[in-house]
């Protein structure tokens, strides 16, 4: 894993919400990475308790993408992968946060003729409101125009709000710009990503993805962290029950069980 950081990639960060880290994943981590998503994939959508989107009613929701979280808990393979401080520390100096726990983990597999993923901004659908959230978002398959790579309206993370996060169903593609009328010129980033790199992107970031044009899957897998002092909003979102169960609004988010600390320069690591 290339886990090193330049000040001119931080300084990129800061100034459009995202970064392309081309060379992420080196050799043979690829299917090492490729390898513990599909199994971990396979054994979730076949458990009927687990969580993936597949169940709703909405039809078109439904062909986004197969959404599977917290794979890392079901795991051991995963669970090694991403619990890892170095990834934690690259998420905490990006963010400008002094650690960084993990709210949670997705397999994102766009199927073959899966619609669009609709313009959104993550955290105003998380349990805590903050401007340092931050997603790592890993290609498993080269993600491209055709298959439904990621877009970025840079810079968008400045001016976004905690309120409006913009809608994944059946509502077009720019349903968002209706919230933001402000946007409507900013021309997006296409991120056409090679397998085994990543991208980090901020939780106030308007993002999208293309639809899959294409005969084959495109696989991703994201982590998402959240600053180590981040603060319950009231919204369960994707908390397990049990820690959900035991908070209140403007409680801090700290359940090492759950929401593991991954990096943080006030601990041991
Ligand atoms: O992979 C995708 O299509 C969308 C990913 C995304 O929006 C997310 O993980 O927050
Ligand atoms: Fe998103």
């Amino acid at each position: 894993m290339n886990t090193q950081l330049t000040s001119d990639q931080i300084e990129f960060y800061c100034e459009n919400g995202f970064l392309i880290i081309d060379d992420f994943l080196i050799g043979s981590e690829l299917s090492l990475w490729q390898d513990a998503v599909d199994e971990a994939v396979a054994q979730h959508v076949s458990c009927p308790d687990a969580f993936h989107n597949q169940k709703g009613e909405d039809n078109y929701y439904k062909n986004v993408f197969v959404q599977c979280v917290n794979l890392w808990k079901t795991s051991e393979k995963i669970k090694q992968l991403i619990l890892d401080p170095d990834l934690g520390r690259l998420a905490a100096d990006l963010a400008g946060t002094s650690g960084v726990r993990l709210y949670h983990d997705h397999a994102m597999v766009k199927q073959p003729w899966a619609n669009p993923t609709n313009f959104h901004v993550d955290n105003p659908y998380d349990p805590f409101y903050s401007h340092q959230a931050i997603m790592f978002w890993v290609a498993l398959d080269d993600a491209t125009i055709q298959n439904g790579c990621l877009y970025f309206l840079p810079g968008t993370h400045k001016t976004s709000n905690f309120e409006v996060g913009g809608n994944l169903g059946q509502v077009g593609i720019g349903e968002l710009f209706h919230e933001y009328p402000e946007w409507i010129e900013i021309e997006p980033y296409a991120a056409e990503m090679k397998a085994g790199a990543g991208v980090f992107i901020s939780g106030m970031l308007a993002h999208a993805a293309g639809p899959n044009m294409t005969t084959h899957p495109r696989r991703a897998f994201a982590m998402l962290f959240m600053p180590e002092d981040a603060i319950f909003n009231g919204k369960k979102s994707a908390l397990p029950d049990e820690v959900f169960a035991k908070l209140k609004a403007g409680d801090m988010l700290a359940d090492d069980e759950h929401l593991p600390l991954v990096f943080s320069y006030q601990g041991d690591n």
